[in-house]
């Protein structure tokens, strides 16, 4: 387990920046979707923000990263700024995709943040492909990929899993597990009901993570490092959470009691962690009111910018449909 020792305070204020900008986010997210300022569908992040930061702080600028639909963690962590994400979930020309991916589609060559994907597990078969072309290219970047608990119970999961434990490519598979896919808990739909049992299925080293626990998921990304970049060889990482908001806006939350959610979020990933660094003096109580203000002001600046963006013109809608050169 990471201790204090091997944690600066810059590191610590940095991760808990990074926590509190996705859970403020999000929440700002659901309330320009109540004013109907963003449309279609919305899929929040709010419990699971350890994962994000504590997975993306161990990979590199050249590394790959791929995601569901319920990506604004992922992108905010990987740093697409808040503004540009906030400007394409406005449809605005501002955003990441000119406003026209919206938020399952969050995309961003600069960052190698290739999406965003609606279409539950589609990305896992990408990620294969794309961890093959950094093997025959004898890079030394890797493939790392979120996909949720629902996607495990998808055909292209164990097509992926099986031909990428086959030709050995260096690519992270990151299932978080919150416990459901949309109204259906995972004992419903999984007959193997431990997820990294299914890894080792096919001969991938899998492990379980507290996906609550910030510094279990960076002791988790210490190994992996080792086993997907260092020997090039494909891991799973099934981290454990919860969704502490519906599955998307449109979720009367039948399928669980408040009582689940109530005991859920006594183990939120940034109390657990503002407790344990405030208790071991790497963080003051004034340094985490600083990051709230921080934070605050970067999350009204971003709903700002968006409000303020232009759409798209008219005449650019056949623009980027199809290559011209
Ligand atoms: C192939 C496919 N089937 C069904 C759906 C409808 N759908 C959208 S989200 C979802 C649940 C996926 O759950 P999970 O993978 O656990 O991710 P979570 O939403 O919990 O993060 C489903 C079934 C879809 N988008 N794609
Ligand atoms: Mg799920």
């Amino acid at each position: 387990m990471v201790d204090r020792f091997i944690m600066d305070a810059a590191t610590a204020k940095g991760l808990l920046h990074q926590m509190l900008r996705i859970r403020r986010f999000e929440d700002a997210s659901a309330e320009q979707y109540s004013r109907g300022n963003i449309r279609g569908f919305l899929h929040l992040y709010s419990g699971e923000e350890a994962i994000a930061a504590g997975v993306m702080q161990a990979l590199r600028h050249d590394d790959i990263i791929l995601s569901s639909y319920r990506e604004h963690g992922h992108a905010l962590a990987r740093g697409i700024a808040p503004s540009v994400i906030m400007a394409e979930m406005f449809g605005m020309a501002d955003g990441c995709c000119r406003g026209r991916g919206g938020s399952m589609h969050l995309f961003d060559v600069a960052t190698n943040f290739y999406g965003g994907t609606a279409i539950v597990a589609s990305h896992l078969p990408m990620a294969v492909g794309m961890a093959l072309a950094i093997r025959k290219r004898d890079e030394h970047r890797i493939v790392c990929c979120f996909f949720g608990d629902g996607a495990a119970a998808e055909g292209t999961f164990a097509e992926s899993l099986n031909l990428a434990a086959l030709w050995s490519v260096p690519v992270l598979f990151v299932c978080e597990n919150n416990q459901y896919a949309m109204g259906t808990a995972l004992q419903y739909s999984h007959a193997e009901k431990d997820i990294a049992q299914k890894g080792r299925a096919y001969g991938i080293e899998s492990v379980h993570v507290d996906g609550m626990d910030l510094l279990a998921v960076i002791d988790a990304m210490r190994h992996a490092e080792a086993v997907v970049r260092t020997a090039r060889k494909p891991m799973l990482l099934v981290c454990n959470t919860y969704r502490f908001r519906a599955h998307s806006m449109f979720d009367a939350e039948l399928y669980r009691s408040k009582d689940e959610v109530v005991q859920w979020k006594r183990r939120d990933p940034i109390d657990v962690f503002t407790t344990w660094a405030t208790g071991c003096g790497l963080l003051t109580e004034d340094a985490v009111a600083q990051i709230e203000t921080t934070v605050a002001n970067e999350i009204t600046e971003a709903v700002t910018m968006a409000s303020q963006g232009d759409l798209e013109p008219v005449e650019d809608l056949e623009r980027h449909i199809y290559a011209t050169e």
